[in-house]
């Protein structure tokens, strides 16, 4: 078999743009330090510590909140076009609202922001990577309709401190994980399990919240800044498990991805209609008077429609669909069946992991996502925001390199013969971080973080040689995955 690199070189063009991305909660520590205010995963961590692996909390994490210089330094080694992080909300405002600003927490952003410009290095802002301020958890979280003013409230606040430097924005990061992760199964904080209503209303009020914090942008501070901003959705692509299940798998797919992007990106807004029907028919079957999924107004579908600039996206992995069995669908479990749709999902035949057991690996996946990206939503500039792979931590990480050559060749293919714009990409993830439920046991960093050494050193990999030989030469071959000249590239 032929290997790409062996045998093209992939060129990409100077618009598409290379980075990196991290989190607040997974990278900074700092948990309460300089006034900051408590979050929901703070709250998790400490109340439930057995549910994380080793007892893994946030509470140090990659100290980034102390070490961010030595974050601005590699990624500048690494010659990253852009970094993506995210701001810490009760960072930035401790009880969740606009009544007090944490001084301290607004520098922390403002000098990161300053020292990557002056780098040379594009921030790019999440509004939103998962960590509520806990007031706002104990009046509903993503079930209170009032989390859509408050959020806009939350994010003026961001773009008075930032707008002046910032030219890229996404408003929340994977809405799917946050009402299905962490309201529907409520493996991921806030902990909520409750499968009728919360999930979609969360996942309402996300698009609402969503547009809220686009619309402030756009009417206050675009028209002095010029910047873009979108939304960054986790897309899970979809394939049959067998020819037979190719309408069940369009139906997955407007799961997946529809219940998140048709309201905006789509000619008509609102749900896409297929989910729309099902989820009706089943609430009437289950007893209910009107659907679970809750109706938008024509005023609210106007309010969503068209409110983004580009489209992001972060890819990991493509699932199978067929219908269940009797007795085989429980509930929204890591990805093991989607309870709505009467539906399994199971990982594709050739598809193969990395350390994380959620995400069997299909590269031809990202590919596919992107062409029924255009095909229902039409020409739009695409972000791959985030792309990467788990190991358990070796420096050697060739396996790592292995995922994102075979990746960027379908990001490629996509570009060249299906005609897609892709602008950008970001390997998720610049260092070694707090991965949720696995704790620090699962590595996506192309930086190894010692979290035994208190200074918590960073140490690149061989992913990060290549990934800066790749930006250094703007092209997949030989060159950048030769593993002697891996060495010299940093
Ligand atoms: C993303 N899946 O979440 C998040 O944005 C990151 O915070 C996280 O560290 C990273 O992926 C790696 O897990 C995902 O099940 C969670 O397909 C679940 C899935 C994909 C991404």
């Amino acid at each position: 078999l032929c290997r790409v690199s062996l045998c093209i070189n992939l060129k990409f063009p100077p618009l598409f743009k290379f980075g990196a991305a991290t989190s607040s909660y997974q990278i900074e520590g700092g948990w309460d330090a300089d006034g900051k205010g408590e979050n929901v995963w703070d709250r998790l961590v400490h109340s439930k510590p057995e549910l994380f692996n080793g007892n893994a909390t946030g509470d140090v994490a990659a100290n980034s909140f102390h070490k961010w210089r030595e974050d601005v330094k590699i990624a500048a080694e690494l010659g990253l076009q852009f970094y993506r992080f995210s701001i810490s909300w009760a960072r930035i405002l401790p009880t969740g609202f606009p009544n007090k600003i944490n001084k301290a927490g607004a520098k922390y952003y403002s000098d990161l922001i300053d020292a990557l410009l002056d780098e040379g290095i594009a921030p790019f802002i999440t509004l939103y990577h998962w960590d509520l301020p806990v007031k706002i958890q104990d009046l509903g979280g993503w079930t209170n309709p009032l989390i859509v003013n408050w959020f806009g409230d939350y994010a003026r606040v961001v773009y008075s401190l930032y707008a002046d430097r910032i030219k890229t924005w996404l408003t929340i990061n994977e809405a799917i994980i946050i009402c299905d992760y962490g309201y529907n199964s409520g493996v991921f904080a806030p902990n909520v399990k409750e499968q009728i209503f919360a999930p979609n209303l969360c996942n309402k009020h996300a698009l609402l919240a969503h547009a809220k914090a686009y619309r402030i942008y756009d009417t206050e501070f675009r028209p002095k800044f010029n910047g873009r901003i979108s939304i960054a959705n986790n897309l899970i692509w979809i394939e049959p498990r067998t020819p037979k299940d190719e309408e069940l798998a369009k139906l997955g797919r407007e799961y997946m991805a529809g219940r998140f992007a048709h309201a905006i990106f789509s000619k008509n807004g609102g749900w896409p209609p297929s989910i729309e029907k099902v989820m009706f028919k089943n609430s009437l079957a289950q007893g209910f008077t009107h659907s679970r999924l809750p109706a938008f107004t024509e005023e609210e579908k106007e309010f969503i429609k068209g409110t983004a600039d580009f489209l992001a996206m972060n890819y990991y992995t493509t699932y199978t669909i067929r219908p269940g069995k009797k007795g085989e669908i429980t509930e929204f479990l890591f990805l093991k069946s989607l309870p709505d749709l009467d539906a399994v999902l199971e990982p594709p035949p050739n598809s193969y992991y990395g350390v994380s057991r959620v995400m069997p690996i299909y590269p031809q996946g990202i590919r596919r996502q992107m062409v029924w990206l255009k095909k229902h939503y039409g020409d739009v500039d695409i972000v791959i925001t985030e792309n990467g792979y788990s190991s358990s931590g070796q420096l050697d990480d060739y396996n790592r390199i292995d995922y994102y050559e075979k990746h960027l060749e379908q990001v490629h293919l996509a570009m060249e013969v299906d005609k897609i714009n892709i602008t950008g990409y970001a390997v998720w993830s610049l260092i070694d971080n707090f991965e949720w439920l696995d704790g620090y046991s699962t590595k996506f960093g192309i930086y190894d973080v010692d979290f035994k050494d208190p200074d918590r050193r960073r140490t690149p990999r061989a992913s990060a040689h290549f990934y800066a030989c790749l930006i250094k030469t703007r092209a997949l071959n030989n060159t950048c995955l030769n593993k002697d000249l891996l060495a010299d590239s940093l």
